[in-house]
């Protein structure tokens, strides 16, 4: 890959809405990603490797619980200091920021709201440090949109649970040292209950031939008659509302990664159109490729209005799942449709591994499916405005 030349766009002058605090943490983020992140991402993708040695770094620039409060290792800062900074990682890669918000936003943020103090002290720092990695565990075989339909159930033994099921599409699985799982119990009541790698009947094979987020491990998990002891209940919430109150935390990081990959592609056509000449003069020079790079800059200014707009609503408490929804599925599509035009912009360069747009563009597919499809959070707005479900 090309070195990293990235310069980031801020047409509005976003950076006034900003604390120091805020632009610190992005900026930390930002140069780790040069530095540590982008000479190695292009070749973890060819290889379909997790490049494991970034965890470290990850955990120093606080990517591993952003907002969880200190006391439990966490960096104890704001809804949009967490949002900058799974932008600049995901300006670098989007399996990278799943790495990230998995463990953020699916692993520590139900063990801290949804577990015991005892369940906070035993796995929240070891978790912010990167000492253990999560995964979490919803989406089954025959249940994807549906998670209410899961099949993956447990039966209370007397001293231990007894789980039993298969999760599908789990990213972190390969690796990860405990897994945040859904499961039914007898009453068919949905529960978290924390798996540890190890426990005898649980087993968490790789997911291969993915051409979209391939720096990122996906795999299974599959529960043959697990002991679970007790105490590894969350006991604080069940119901579907449970995993859905993770997935409102992830769904706005990802609004703001969405961002960060779309800048990428961006500044990365911007360059290009800037030294390729044809014709006797830059590409830039002409009306189409200024259409498209006029249309990417203001679609990313859009994104980044309402990213910060929901920021602050989540800092006050207001934002609501609707309204997370909403970002998601605009933040995504527009950095899907940005990748997509930036590497026409390119010509055939585009399609190489010199450039980190089409690999952007591939990881992009993922993410648009994952975390509720593209047309399941239409379905969430169409449901707020309307006050009728169309899901079924
Ligand atoms: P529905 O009847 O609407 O709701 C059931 C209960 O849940 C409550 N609820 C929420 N609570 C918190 N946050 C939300 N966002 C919530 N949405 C709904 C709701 O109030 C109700 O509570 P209660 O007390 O009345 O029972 O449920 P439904 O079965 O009709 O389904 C609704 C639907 C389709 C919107 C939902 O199931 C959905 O979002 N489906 C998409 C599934 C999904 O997003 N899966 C993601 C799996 S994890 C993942 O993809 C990780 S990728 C990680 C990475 O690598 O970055
Ligand atoms: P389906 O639910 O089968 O949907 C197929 C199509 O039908 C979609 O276009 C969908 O929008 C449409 N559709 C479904 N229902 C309706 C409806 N009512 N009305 C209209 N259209 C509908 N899950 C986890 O639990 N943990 C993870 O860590 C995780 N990581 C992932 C990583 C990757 C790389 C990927 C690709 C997925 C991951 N997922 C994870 C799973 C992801 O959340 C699901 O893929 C997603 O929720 C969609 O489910 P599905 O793939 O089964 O599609």
């Amino acid at each position: 890959m090309k070195p990293d030349l990235f310069q980031a766009p801020d047409y509005y002058n976003l950076d006034d809405l900003l604390t120091e605090e805020h632009k610190m943490v992005r900026d930390a983020a930002r140069e780790w990603v040069k530095r540590d992140v982008s000479p190695i991402i292009e070749q973890a993708a060819q290889d379909a490797k997790f490049p494991k040695s970034i965890i470290k770094g990850l955990a120093e620039i606080g990517a591993f619980g952003p907002y969880i409060p200190e006391e439990y290792g966490g960096a104890g800062l704001d809804q949009i200091a967490y949002g900058l900074i799974m932008q600049e990682i995901e300006r670098g890669d989007s399996g990278v920021r799943s790495t990230a918000s998995v463990q953020s936003s699916l692993v520590m943020y139900p063990i801290y709201k949804y577990g015991s103090e005892e369940q906070k002290k035993k796995y929240l720092p070891k978790l912010a440090s990167g000492e253990f990695m999560g995964c979490f565990g919803l989406t089954e075989p025959d249940h994807g949109s549906n998670p209410s339909g899961m099949v993956t159930n447990f039966k209370d033994k007397g001293d231990h649970y007894l789980l039993n099921g298969a999760k599908l599409w789990i990213s972190n699985s390969p690796f990860a040292d405990i897994a945040v799982v859904w499961a039914k119990n007898e009453e068919g009541r949905i529960h978290g209950l924390i798996v540890e790698r190890g426990m005898e009947g649980f087993s968490t094979p790789e997911t291969h031939n993915k051409w979209s987020l391939r720096a990122s491990a996906t795999g299974e998990l599959i529960f043959d008659n697990v002991k679970i002891p007790k105490e590894n209940l969350l006991p604080n919430k069940s119901g579907l509302g449970a995993p859905l109150g993770c997935l409102d935390s992830a769904r706005f990081g990802i609004a703001w990664g969405a961002i960060g990959a779309a800048m990428d592609c961006y500044d990365t056509a911007l360059r290009y159109s800037k030294e390729r000449v044809q014709f006797g003069k830059p590409i830039a020079g002409f009306q189409l490729q200024q259409k498209k790079l006029a249309e990417m800059i203001t679609e990313i200014t859009k994104a980044q209005l309402l990213a910060w707009r929901l920021g602050v609503l989540r800092n006050e408490g207001k934002a609501t799942s609707a309204q997370i929804s909403m970002a998601k599925r605009n933040n995504v599509d527009m950095a899907l449709k940005i990748a997509r035009e930036a590497r026409q912009v390119l010509g055939a360069m585009g399609i190489t591994g010199d450039y980190s747009i089409m690999r952007h563009m591939m990881n992009l597919e993922s993410v648009i499916t994952y975390e509720g499809t593209h047309d399941i959070h239409l379905l969430i707005t169409g449901m707020d405005i309307t006050g009728i479900s169309a899901f079924s």
